[in-house]
């Protein structure tokens, strides 16, 4: 599996289209890569959870009030979690969409108790005034996954993960293949789809 980033520092958002005003304080998740174990034979992340009380926009350590490892290569029952990567990241400066990704016979229904299916992603734009969009693709059917545009304006600096909601009753009842539809706003603009990942939870 390819973590590149040793830390990335996840913001979740439950905005997938409407942009909703940021009060208070703000939820964050950090990822750290996990090396093979005992728990993880085939390695995986550490996911870590909390508030960012000094609103530094990192969850620091004393910050973290939940943490659980999600497993490579694993898909026991036992996993609340699998994170599954679209390997697909690309750029673009045309409004013309790019479609890829390599998620190849993925079916909902291989994962008993799984319920809820996200996307996450961390897309990005060169100008501000332009606007990246991801959405989850179902490259078999050559059809997008209903609900799951991903937007910002965020330059990379300043990108952060962002999740969908629950996509499970829009992703269809057998294998395909899936990967992203990237796009720009504006044309001309660039705009990259930035690392995404397909989330499973378990009840
Ligand atoms: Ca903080």
């Amino acid at each position: 599996m390819r973590y590149s980033f040793l830390i990335l520092v996840l913001i979740v958002g439950f905005y997938s289209c409407k942009k909703e005003g940021k009060i208070g304080l703000q939820s964050l998740i950090k990822v750290e890569e996990l090396p093979a174990s005992a728990t993880c034979p085939a390695g995986g992340i550490t996911l870590s959870t909390g508030i960012d009380k000094n609103r530094n926009g990192v969850l620091d350590e004393v910050e973290i009030n939940s943490s659980y490892p999600v497993c490579n290569g694993q898909s026991s029952m036992g996993d609340k979690q699998i994170v599954l990567p679209l390997n697909f990241a690309a750029n673009t400066t045309n409004t013309q969409p790019v479609m890829g990704g390599d998620l190849i016979k993925f079916n909902k229904n291989y994962y008993p108790g799984v319920d809820s299916i996200t996307l996450i992603g961390n897309p990005y734009v060169g100008q501000t005034t332009n606007t990246s969009r991801i959405e989850l693709y179902n490259l078999t059917d050559g059809v997008a996954i209903a609900n799951s545009l991903i937007e910002t304006s965020k330059l990379y600096n300043e990108r952060s993960f962002l999740e969908t909601g629950n996509l499970f009753d829009f992703l269809p009842d057998k294998e395909i293949q899936l990967g992203i539809r990237l796009q720009s706003a504006i044309n001309g603009q660039f705009a990259a789809s930035g690392t995404c990942f397909l989330v499973l939870y378990r009840h």
